[in-house]
């Protein structure tokens, strides 16, 4: 048994999440978490809402509501989509939290009492008619060397050529749109990461376990350009943790806060504190301190590409620069983008499934297959609707559901609820066995190396084996002429349910609840010996058919919601 911890990409709060959020980063978490648990590991799979910086401030108001009460109501219901997918943190934590102010505060402390901070005197845009400096995108104006009118403080998007706001013709505030800015001078906090270039070089070099993924992410910001920058970790905003040295008032950085991207991953350690002082666990330092236990941790992050930088360097770069002993991560796994039917899923134009409309159309274990089963790894993977309805209509409907209702069914309707008193196995039974203990123990292979999609493949073909099984011997037509012989038929694939419901509960924790109790069977362990497993129901075990496990998506389903995600969100 080792101790895993477990963390996800902490969501940002402005929003319900789209599905290519919930594959980038949680559900396979997910999968990870319930897989380990059930191999008898102790593991601590943590969450949160990211909860900081100017997207978050602008949405609040937006919705017309002062920032903490947005947050809170969006955590409350972030948390309850999150509860409808099944996603089983051990603790669903805030960055906003006293926890986190206070850790992120220790933090700079240490990093700034490691020589690492720097205090910079910059000129940064600021809006008169906002009250506000502006963060580089939230300024556009005509772009100076092609005349498209809506670039970026920062870059051209038409051109791509980097700007400066100052280069911009009649550049304006997005929040506003006044034209009023101007330059200021502002005193901001920088972390020389560049000081710990080499530690992270040497870091991610040992890492030749790690997808290419992740490391060549890693590698590109190590060696591309002028290599690791410096990079400032205070914003002049209202919303955030105030910057602070540990306890200690921080002269000439009133009013300021930390950068988000600062605090949301130190939000990984302090949701462990949350979690203890909600009453859900009693130490947090036996997973986040080496010295306390936890180099026995194996911690395993989850997260979508485009967070990788912040994982492979700047987070590490804080927990090096403290010269504490924190635990870093062991292996980090990142995946691609999803697309939707041939384009981006977009948040702005309500362009394709939000987890809130997913789960108000089909319950989660449709999508949680789906989704797991083309998980985006080694490329963009792309989600259509004819793709769908194919995954769920073969896999789930044809292959598992059916074998599972046609079983029950049948042996109802011959020997009654009960597991029929049956003779010996024959070669068939003997062969079905074989072939399931193989590919169990490669299920397991792909499992514990979090190869999601080669997982669900061989899950698939352990639904099927008992299928193809069922096709070749047919009880139905044995029963006739043998009835003692389609006893022993129906006994093992009676048998294959609750194998079934332990193995599938990973990637589809609410159907293999209602097979264990349609079958009357607690949880039963995980099978590492596949021949015993499925002796576990003996004769006259009592069982119900179950309710259909999974309805078929129609033609006409597919076409109403292919219509209705196409765009603008009601
Ligand atoms: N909130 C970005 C994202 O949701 C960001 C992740 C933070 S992880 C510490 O993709
Ligand atoms: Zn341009």
């Amino acid at each position: 048994m080792t101790r895993h911890l477990i963390t996800s990409a902490i969501p940002y709060i402005n929003g319900i999440k789209h599905l290519g959020n919930l594959v980038g980063s949680q559900l396979p978490a997910d999968l990870y978490a319930r897989y380990l648990r059930a191999r008898g590991h102790e593991v601590l799979f943590l969450c949160a809402t990211d909860e900081h910086g100017t997207p978050a401030e602008l949405a609040a108001t937006k919705a017309g509501k002062p920032i903490e009460e947005y947050c809170a109501e969006m955590h409350a219901i972030q948390a309850e989509i999150a509860a409808g997918f099944g996603l089983s943190f051990d603790h669903f934590g805030r960055s906003s939290s006293l926890q986190n102010r206070a850790l992120t505060q220790y933090f700079a402390g240490a990093l700034a009492d490691q020589g690492l901070i720097e205090e910079v005197v910059e000129q940064q845009v600021y809006s008169n008619a906002d009250g506000r400096f502006l963060p580089d995108r939230y300024i556009e104006g005509t772009c100076p060397n092609c005349g498209f009118e809506s670039a970026r403080g920062d870059q051209c998007d038409n051109c791509t050529k980097q700007l400066d706001p100052v280069d911009l013709i009649d550049a304006h505030s997005t929040i506003s749109g006044s034209t009023d800015l101007e330059m200021r001078e502002t005193k901001h906090l920088f972390l020389r990461q560049s000081q710990l270039k080499d530690r992270l070089d040497d870091w991610i070099s040992e890492k030749a376990d790690w997808p290419v993924l992740t490391t060549s992410i890693a590698r590109k910001w190590l060696h591309d350009g002028d290599g690791l920058r410096d990079r400032g970790i205070t914003r002049d905003l209202d919303w955030g943790v105030p910057v602070k040295r540990g306890a200690d008032d921080w002269p000439g950085m009133e009013g300021k806060v930390f950068y988000v991207w600062f605090d949301a991953p130190i939000e990984y350690i302090a949701c462990a504190q949350e979690w203890v002082d909600a009453g859900k666990g009693d130490d947090w330092v036996r997973w986040w301190r080496t010295d306390q236990g936890a180099d026995d941790v194996r911690y395993t992050q989850f997260m979508g590409k485009d967070n990788v930088p912040f994982h492979t360097l700047s987070f590490p770069a804080t927990i090096m620069g403290s010269n504490e002993p924190w635990k870093l991560v062991d292996y980090i796994k990142s995946f691609n983008y999803l697309t939707y039917d041939g384009g981006q899923f977009s948040t702005s134009r309500g362009r394709g499934v939000f987890m809130d409309q997913a789960l108000e159309i089909l319950p989660a274990d449709y999508w949680r297959w789906w989704l797991l089963s083309h998980a985006p790894e080694t490329s963009d993977a792309e989600f259509t609707w004819e793709n769908f309805q194919t995954s769920v209509n073969k896999d789930l409907a044809d292959v598992l559901g059916n074998f599972i209702s046609r079983i029950t069914k049948f042996c109802r309707s011959k020997f009654g609820e009960a597991v029929p008193s049956a003779g010996e196995y024959g070669p068939a039974e003997h062969a079905l066995i074989a072939d399931l203990a193989t590919r169990v123990a490669q299920y397991q292979i792909h499992m514990d190396a979090m190869e999601v999609r080669k997982s669900a493949q061989e899950l698939r073909a352990i639904w099927s084996a008992g299928n193809e099984y069922l096709q070749a011997e047919a009880p139905w037509t044995t029963f006739k002429t043998d009835p003692e012989k389609a006893a022993v038929q129906v006994r093992l694939a009676l048998n294959l349910i609750p194998l079934y419901a332990v193995l599938s509960a990973p990637f589809i924790p609410t159907a293999a609840a209602s097979m264990l109790s349609a079958m009357h069977v607690e949880t039963p362990d995980w099978p590492d010996d596949v021949p015993a497993a499925l002796e576990g129901l003996a004769a006259g075990h009592i069982f119900e058919v179950p309710e259909v496990l999974f309805a078929k998506i129609s033609d006409e389903d597919r076409e109403i919601w292919a219509e209705r995600f196409a765009g603008t969100r009601d």
